[in-house]
C-alpha cells in the first residue's frame, strides 16, 4: 500500500505570503494530479498560536532568518506564519481537498518547533502519523510539499527512519533555498532514499 502526503501547501508558504516560497504555487496543479494515483491522501498544516517561539516577533531585538536556540534546540527564527485559524494557514483554495482523508497538525507547542510531519524537532512528541501509516497497511510513502528544504526534508527522513521506502517527487516540492536543497537531496539518496518525477507516476 502506498501513500501521497501532501506537507505545508498553506496559504502563507506560497509567493506573497510571510514565508513564501518561490514559485511554490507551481506544485499545486502537479500535487492535484497525483492524487487520483492514490488510495491514501495525507496532509500535514503548520498550525501555530500566536506567539510561537519560532517566530523572530516573539523574541527581543530578533529578525527573521537569525538563529536562536529554543529550549536547547536550533532554531532559526522566522516570520509570523501559519497562526491557527488565520487564513494564512489554511490550504489555497486550488489546492483540491477532497481525497485527504486525514490532516496531522504541527508546531502546536509554544516553545518547540516542528517541522517534519511525524515529529516535533527535539523529537519529545509524535504526531501519530507513522502509527497512522503503518494502520493503514502503508510501505510505501511519496512527498510533495513545502518547502522543500526544511518541512519537506525533515519529514523525508524520518520516514526513512520510521522504515518507510520513500520517495520525493521532485516537481512537486520548492525549496527556500536551492543550494540547501541540493544537499539535503545528496543526503536523503544516501540513507536510501529515492527521487523520481511525478511523471512517474501519471499516465496521461
Ligand atoms: C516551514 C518554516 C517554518 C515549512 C514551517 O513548512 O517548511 N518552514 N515552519
Ligand atoms: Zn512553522
Amino acid at each position: 500500500m502506498k501513500a501521497l502526503l501532501i506537507v505545508d501547501i498553506q496559504n502563507d508558504f506560497l509567493p506573497g505570503g510571510p514565508l513564501g516560497v518561490p514559485n511554490g504555487d507551481d506544485i499545486i496543479p502537479v500535487v492535484n494530479k497525483l492524487q487520483k494515483y492514490f488510495r491514501l491522501v495525507v496532509a500535514t498544516q503548520d498550525w501555530h498560536p500566536e506567539g510561537h517561539g519560532s517566530f523572530a516577533s516573539s523574541h527581543e531585538g530578533k529578525e527573521p532568518m537569525e538563529n536562536t536556540t529554543l529550549e536547547g534546540i536550533e532554531q532559526i527564527l522566522w516570520p509570523d506564519h501559519c497562526v491557527q485559524e488565520s487564513p494564512g494557514a489554511e490550504f489555497p483554495k486550488t489546492l483540491d481537498q477532497k481525497p485527504i482523508e486525514a490532516i496531522f497538525r504541527k508546531g502546536l507547542e509554544e516553545n518547540i518547533d516542528s517541522y517534519s510531519g511525524f515529529y516535533d524537532n527535539g523529537k519529545k512528541k509524535s504526531t501519530g502519523l507513522a502509527d497512522y501509516l503503518r494502520g493503514k497497511g502503508v510501505k510505501e510513502i511519496y512527498v510533495t510539499g513545502l518547502a522543500a528544504d526544511v518541512c519537506v526534508a525533515f519529514t523525508l527522513f524520518d520516514a526513512l527512519q520510521e522504515g518507510f521506502e520513500t520517495r520525493l517527487v521532485e516537481d512537486a516540492t520548492r525549496p527556500i533555498d536551492n543550494d540547501e536543497f541540493e544537499k539535503l537531496k545528496k543526503k536523503f539518496t544516501g540513507k536510501g532514499g529515492q527521487i523520481i518525477q511525478s511523471t512517474d507516476i501519471i499516465r496521461e
